[in-house]
């Protein structure tokens, strides 16, 4: 294939390497020491992972094979026996740790709950035997459909107590969503709330699960446990529903965990495709409890007495992997927060910062964005201090956010580390280690040992340096999903056929544009489908948008791309204003310049669109997909079923 070479537009040069004080006290402490432990697993990657798997985890029984790799199907650990609510649970009680806080929770409205590690383990074991009395088996599929409370967590880590998988349905998604999932996954359990809270209202959850079993909506389920959270009246169906302090109370709190296969599947978990519905990404056991392990360790270089704070909801990958599985295999007070800043209460994040002396703080940087636009006197009115690193996923960063993250968040102190990862790779991909390698603002720097990550074209050709291509896995890596669901040909046709087999090696496709600097250092652009390619030059939507939040006007940008008979494609640029400007002819000839004057010419936007809002997903991911659509002219296409505020869609097609 012709890849086009791309302008090596974003002239990022700031490097900021660890200080000598916090690369002294870290786990992985130099560059020497990040090359040794990568050039060891590239060298003999099974050595390196059975080591690993051995010295951090526990296990029933040993494995008789590192990896069985029959492409694209890995088997990592194979015959080995191993249980991770025992390794996130069971291990720490006989330490200090049995009295340690595993999760600190704050409620929205300002209630909060300490469950040490003695506690959690006492309630999942109670929710496990409740699994088991409504019948829940092993190999059993259970939906979990939750606010952000314990109880999410507990009603996890008690699938994986007993062998069940769970498919937890993020609770921001409408009923019928819910449903299609559940369906899908033939769950036989649903674990509920009667609802949550966020941003200063309900949610209903309960009434949305009625409306998904209605009619017979999802055979397969036969009891529903609800969490009582809000305490709003909610129709509980007689032999169907059931609450889950009544059961709790009279339910023995001992239920050893089960020895299970290292490929027995712990979870699915759905996401959307380009096309039609969402892919169920299968996770299995003993591989994913190691990654997540050792990525959470090394990646936010973990201290016993550290408290962690991912604000991602446990809905997501990222909340499974480092809200719950990751922290809780190694021991760690992981936060949960129920909450999210809104206009009665903006500040919320850094009073609970605060309040908790938080040290880690993960978060994405469409949050970072809006923190922005509210203003640094919140952050600037609380003690921050107790924070040494930050983290960030989701998007690729603007290095004017990640700036800002950086000195208002940080105080200039705190490693960024922008963690590079999907729900297909389960566990963090590229990032860097806070203590080792120098970090660059917008790029998530330099594959995670044990990871061998390279830019190629669609033959799969390494592409040159600073050019744009296609960002691919070589080696098949503990924590990889192992299928989709029920549909073994999408996951082939998905993640392994877009590129050929390069010289016997498999590569998998993650679907997104990168490019390596002359550091090797990985820029992520976004997903293959966000790359515009103007007159022949590729370029990423970020970095166009990137320009445009430099302007001081600007509060956020989301660039797509418009056919154009001349050039292939034009820039057209959705952009919110920050409150003291006004939309007007001038402030968009002003804006393309400044496009002009940052990129170049090929990035000036033939469009500039002023908007009150962004068409985002709950997840907070802007929809793309269609503002293309919108900015073409045409009818939005596809599912928008993922949108999170449908009248934002409705304004920008009126123009309003
Ligand atoms: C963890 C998560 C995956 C997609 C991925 C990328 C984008 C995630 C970054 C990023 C640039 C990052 N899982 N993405 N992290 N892009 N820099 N640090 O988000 O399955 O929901 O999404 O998210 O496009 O393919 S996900």
């Amino acid at each position: 294939m012709t890849q086009p070479t791309i302008e090596s537009i974003l002239k990022e040069k700031r490097n900021f390497p660890p200080s000598a004080e916090f690369a002294e006290n870290a786990i992985i402490g130099s560059m020497e020491k990040y090359r040794e432990l990568y050039d060891a697993a590239k060298a003999d990657p099974q050595g390196f992972w059975a080591e690993l798997a051995e010295q951090e985890l526990h296990w029933f029984q040993k494995w008789d094979q590192v990896l069985d790799w029959q492409p694209p199907h890995a088997k990592w650990f194979v015959n080995g026996k191993i249980n991770i609510s025992y390794n996130c649970l069971d291990r720490h009680l006989n330490t200090w740790r049995r009295n340690k806080a595993a999760i600190i929770w704050e409620g929205e409205p300002g209630d909060s709950r300490t469950l040490t590690y003695a506690q959690l383990h006492r309630e999942v074991c109670q929710m496990a035997n409740v699994y088991k009395q409504l019948g829940v088996k092993k190999g059993d599929i259970v939906g979990i459909y939750m606010p952000m409370i314990p109880e999410a967590a507990i009603a996890m880590l008690a699938c994986a107590r007993i062998g069940a998988a769970h498919s937890v349905i993020f609770g921001g998604f409408s009923s019928e969503a819910l449903r299609t999932r559940l369906l899908d996954a033939e769950a036989k359990l649903v674990v509920t709330a009667d609802g949550g809270f966020r941003k200063d209202k309900t949610i209903p959850l309960k009434p949305a699960v009625d409306e998904a079993l209605r009619d017979n909506g999802v055979p397969s389920v036969d009891n529903v446990l609800v969490v009582q959270r809000t305490q709003e009246k909610v129709h509980m169906d007689a032999g169907r529903d059931h609450w889950w302090h009544d059961l709790q109370a009279g339910v023995s709190a001992n239920c050893p965990a089960e020895p299970m296969d290292s490929e027995d599947l712990l979870f699915i978990l759905y996401t959307s495709g380009t096309t039609g519905k969402p892919k169920g990404v299968v996770h299995t056991t003993g591989g994913y409890n190691l990654y997540t392990h050792i990525t959470t360790k090394w990646t936010f270089d973990l201290k016993e007495t550290d408290v962690y704070w991912c604000t991602a909801d446990v809905g997501w990958i990222t909340g499974h992997s480092y809200i719950v599985y990751g922290p809780l295999s190694n021991g760690a007070t992981s936060l949960m927060y129920e909450g999210a800043p809104r206009p009665s209460n903006p500040g919320c994040l850094w009073d609970v910062v605060e309040k908790y002396g938080v040290s880690i703080f993960y978060t994405a940087p469409t949050a970072i964005r809006a923190l922005i636009k509210m203003g640094e006197h919140h952050p600037n009115a609380r003690d921050l201090s107790s924070l040494r690193i930050l983290g960030t996923v989701g998007e690729p960063i603007n290095p004017e956010a990640w700036m800002w993250y950086h000195r208002v968040i940080g105080g200039g102190r705190c490693p960024i580390v922008d963690t590079w990862w999907q729900t297909e790779t389960g566990g963090f991909m590229l990032t860097p280690l806070p203590g080792a390698i120098p970090t660059k603002p917008g790029s998530a720097t330099l594959p995670f040992p044990g990871i061998m990550a390279d830019v190629v074209d669609l033959e799969g050709n390494p592409v040159g340096e600073n050019e744009g291509g296609y960002l691919v896995v070589k080696h098949p890596w503990p924590s990889m999903m192992r299928t989709v669901y029920g549909d073994d040909d999408r996951f082939r046709r998905t993640y392994w056929e877009h590129i050929p087999p390069k010289d016997g090696q498999y590569l998998y496709f993650a679907g997104d544009g990168a490019r390596k600097d002359e550091d090797g250092y990985f820029w992520v652009m976004g997903r293959v489908d966000d790359v515009i390619s103007v007159s022949g030059h590729r370029l990423g939507t970020m970095e166009v948008e990137s320009a445009l939040v430099s302007h001081p006007a600007v509060a956020e940008a989301a660039v797509v791309g418009r056919p154009d008979e001349v050039k292939g494609e034009e820039v057209v640029a959705f952009v919110t204003l920050e409150g003291e400007y006004e939309a007007s002819d001038d402030l968009s000839n002003e804006l393309k310049q400044h496009v002009v004057k940052e990129i170049g010419a090929i990035a000036r936007p033939g469009d500039i669109r002023f908007t009150d809002g962004m068409p985002k997903t709950r997840s907070g991911k802007i929809m793309r997909r269609l503002l293309r659509n919108l900015a073409s002219g045409q009818e939005v296409a596809g599912d928008t079923s993922t949108l999170e505020d449908r009248s934002v869609l409705d304004k920008l097609r009126s123009g309003a």
